[in-house]
């Protein structure tokens, strides 16, 4: 059974997450003089040193930079035998707190050990930069069939985990990825994605290979769904679920790419130092013959383009890119025609945008600005392949019905920037789901599959600026998948407590649920406040488009039908957007999960840089202290008989004395130092929070030496 209960410290910070300090490792109450804490620290979140005063209540800390105050029960007491390079899972750590999580996270992300778990969860600290030794075909071959947790936690892991599971047990399968912008969700996924290729596709393959497909896919939606923004380079403007279907021999045999709200207002608006989709920068960029059949210069000409001041980017070469792209679209299936008429489109978006408007000599009615606005006009015109009139009316005029009776309203020159920008927005909306959909029927779904393994490549929590509506679509989300994260945790603990048989019947489960019925309350104001999430194509830019000579882009705005014209009206992105969350969750709850949280270290992009407040913050907010804090509402320390006896059979010397049982020798000594509430399992004794370092500061105290003076021993043996 699971209780609900309602989380007490939610409110600490903005996430719903917030980790309670004091609930995890309780700081124990004795901190003798020699031994060694973590102390808060507002720069480096915490810091670590050595107790030299104590009163019981206050002590003085000797850190490395300074001496430090604390209440006694605010410190955590630091592992004596933290090994030097961390361990693999942070549920192998001895003390299981904040300073401790991020010590381990530290000393590997310093060893090039990028990877961690805790238990089933990869945790991936973005590098920012290249370890090829990380991830070839040797490295996928090692990782095939081998069980969980032999190998170096890595991403191929989690995939040869999620494959073979499906496998031997029929069940599909989900891989979420998460965190904030900028920690490596989208890279991890092609690992992912890289990963099932290998194991499901055809040993040989004849012409374009679905696995093939799959993988390219990638390049053609990154030019246009990537862009740069303050925190990503290549950051992702859309959110992504690839299922891939597998037959019954286990081998592809189709896949399909839902998207998620792509970030339309991108299109025609760019902060400074960010850049519009990477596809507009690399058709500036393209072979000559091309720029002039479009009609292009240099971006810094175009003002959807140069709104910002950054055009190129580092070690990215757009004209490369261009024919990389182009590429990947012949492997998607996607035909030269259609090549010409979606960079066709791409270029008159361009023009579209130098359009000014002024008013007119007689009128305040909107016209275009000068011959360079005109010229622009006539461009768009030619490459939408539609007339030009037609196009300058439809941008500066707006028909109204009212009784039957429809009267022609001129806009005037800000109303009809606002309508160029409209159209710029609902073209190239309309382009990106045309490619999800051309590459979905061209890889091709099998509806006979047997089970699915499904990667979900969504945005992370971002702060709210401008894009106030879409941030909350986004922030939503994360807290649904927080919830079914927190679940499934829970779930996996008691699995494991079931296993060795542990009574876990009293465990509290905190839930995220009324924070997320906070939001969802909020959705109904956002609804009516908001005008930009009404989602319907202003009725001339229809005909004007569907009357294209181009069928590629008439296509993109079929004549509405008479009865959907209304319901579809009033259909919100909103709305639409929750019932694509909906069937989301509805497939994942079908699915057996399995977490990748991804994780900054900087905030400057940079390689060797880790921010120990920052990275905490993360841990904090995507659940990894979540998932901590639910194990630790059991028993969050749990160590092998043979493991725990070795720590600790100094406590009780008679009970390993001779031939011993070590069940009996385990409960001998639990008993001796007078430990509470801790269980035995199958194969492990399993702690409360804080029972580990009680046991070592008894440890300590047998032994007739401060912890110092184990320390200095442990130094030496090493
Ligand atoms: P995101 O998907 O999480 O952000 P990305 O996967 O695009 O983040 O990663 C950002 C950048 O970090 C990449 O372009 C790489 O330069 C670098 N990077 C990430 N993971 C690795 C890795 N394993 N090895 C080397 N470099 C890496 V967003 O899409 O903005 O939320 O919307
Ligand atoms: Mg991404």
């Amino acid at each position: 059974r699971i209780e609900y209960r309602k989380p007490e410290s939610v409110q600490e910070d903005k996430c719903s997450n917030r980790f309670p300090v004091s609930s995890v490792g309780a700081a124990s109450a004795k901190v003798a003089v020699g031994s060694h804490v973590w102390v808060e620290d507002t720069d480096e979140a915490w810091i670590d040193g050595e107790v030299v005063e104590s009163d019981g209540e206050e002590i003085k800390v000797h850190c490395q930079s300074k001496m430090v105050v604390a209440k006694v029960n605010s410190v955590y007491p630091k592992d004596p035998e933290f090994p030097e390079l961390g361990v693999d899972d942070m549920t192998k750590l001895a003390y299981l707190h904040e300073p401790g999580l991020l010590l381990n996270l530290k000393s590997r992300f310093n060893a090039n050990e990028i990877y961690t778990y805790t238990g089933n969860i990869l945790i991936a600290v973005n590098p920012f930069k290249r370890l090829p030794h990380l991830y070839g075909n040797d490295i996928m071959e090692q990782y095939k069939g081998t069980d969980f947790g032999e190998l170096s936690p890595h991403p191929f892991a989690v995939a040869d985990s999620a494959y073979r599971k499906m496998i031997n047990e029929g069940v599909s399968q989900a891989i979420l990825v998460s965190g904030e912008s900028g920690a490596g969700k989208t890279e991890s996924t092609k690992m992912l994605m890289q990963y099932l290729a290998y194991m499901g596709g055809k040993a040989e393959s004849e012409g374009r290979s679905v696995e093939q497909q799959v993988l390219e896919s990638n390049p053609v939606l990154e030019a246009f769904g990537n862009a740069k923004t303050v925190r990503n380079n290549n950051s992702s403007r859309f959110g992504k679920f690839v299922e891939i279907h597998f037959n019954h021999m286990g081998r592809i045999s189709g896949a399909a790419i839902r998207t998620y709200l792509l970030e339309r207002s991108r299109v025609c608006q760019v902060s400074d130092p960010e850049r519009n989709y990477h596809c507009f920068y690399m058709l500036c960029a393209a072979p000559e013959q091309e720029t002039e059949r479009y009609k292009l210069g240099k971006p810094d000409t175009f003002h959807y383009l140069n709104q910002s001041n950054c055009y190129a980017l580092d070690a990215l070469d757009d004209s490369k890119e261009y024919l990389a792209t182009r590429k990947a679209m012949d492997v998607v299936g996607i035909s030269p025609e259609e090549q010409d008429a979606i960079f066709r489109i791409v270029a008159a978006i361009l023009h579209l945008g130098n359009i000014e408007f002024a008013k007119g000599e007689e009128s305040d009615a909107a016209e275009p600005k000068d011959d360079k606005s005109r010229f622009h006009l006539k461009v768009a015109a030619e490459l939408f392949m539609c007339d030009e009139k037609a196009l300058e009316s439809s941008l500066c005029q707006r028909v109204m019905v009212t009784r039957g009776e429809s009267i022609t309203k001129p806009l005037d020159p800000g109303s009809a920037a606002l309508s160029r920008d409209a159209l710029a927005k609902i073209v190239y909306s309309k382009l990106f789901d045309w490619l999800v959909t051309k590459i979905n029927n061209s890889i091709g779904q099998d509806p006979s599959s047997k089970y699915i393994i499904g990667v979900l490549d969504i945005y992370g929590f971002e702060s709210f600026k401008t894009n106030s509506f879409e941030q909350f679509c986004i922030n939503l989300t994360n807290e649904k998948l927080q919830q079914h994260f927190n679940q499934h945790v829970f779930k996996m603990e008691q699995e494991e407590y079931t296993k060795e048989e542990i009574d876990w019947s009293y465990i509290e489960f905190i839930d995220n649920q009324d924070v997320l019925d906070l939001i969802e309350k909020v959705t109904y104001q956002t609804e009516l406040f908001l005008d930009k999430n009404k989602d319907y194509v202003v009725g001339e830019h229809q005909s004007l488009m569907n009357s294209s000579d181009c069928s590629f882009v008439s296509s993109l705005f079929p004549k509405p039908r008479e009865e959907s014209s209304k319901t579809s009206k009033f259909s919100s992105i909103g709305s639409q957007f929750k019932q694509q969350l909906q069937s989301l969750l509805e497939t994942l709850n079908t699915t057996e999960p399995h977490y990748i949280r991804c994780v900054k270290p900087n905030n400057v992009l940079k390689p060797e840089i880790f921010e120990n407040a920052n990275v905490l913050h993360q841990l904090r907010c995507g659940g990894v202290m979540e998932a901590i804090r639910i194990s630790c509402a059991g028993y969050p320390t749990r160590k092998p008989f043979n493991e725990f006896l070795t720590r600790f059979r100094i406590l009780a010397p008679e009970a390993t004395a001779r031939s011993f049982d070590e069940v009996d020798a385990c409960k001998k000594l639990l008993a001796k130092v007078d430990l509470k509430g801790f269980q035995i399992g199958k194969t492990k004794v399993f702690l409360r929070a804080g029972q580990m370092a009680e046991l070592d500061a008894h440890r300590a105290e047998v032994l007739g030496y401060s912890a110092r003076i184990i320390q200095r021993k442990v130094r030496t043996y090493q």
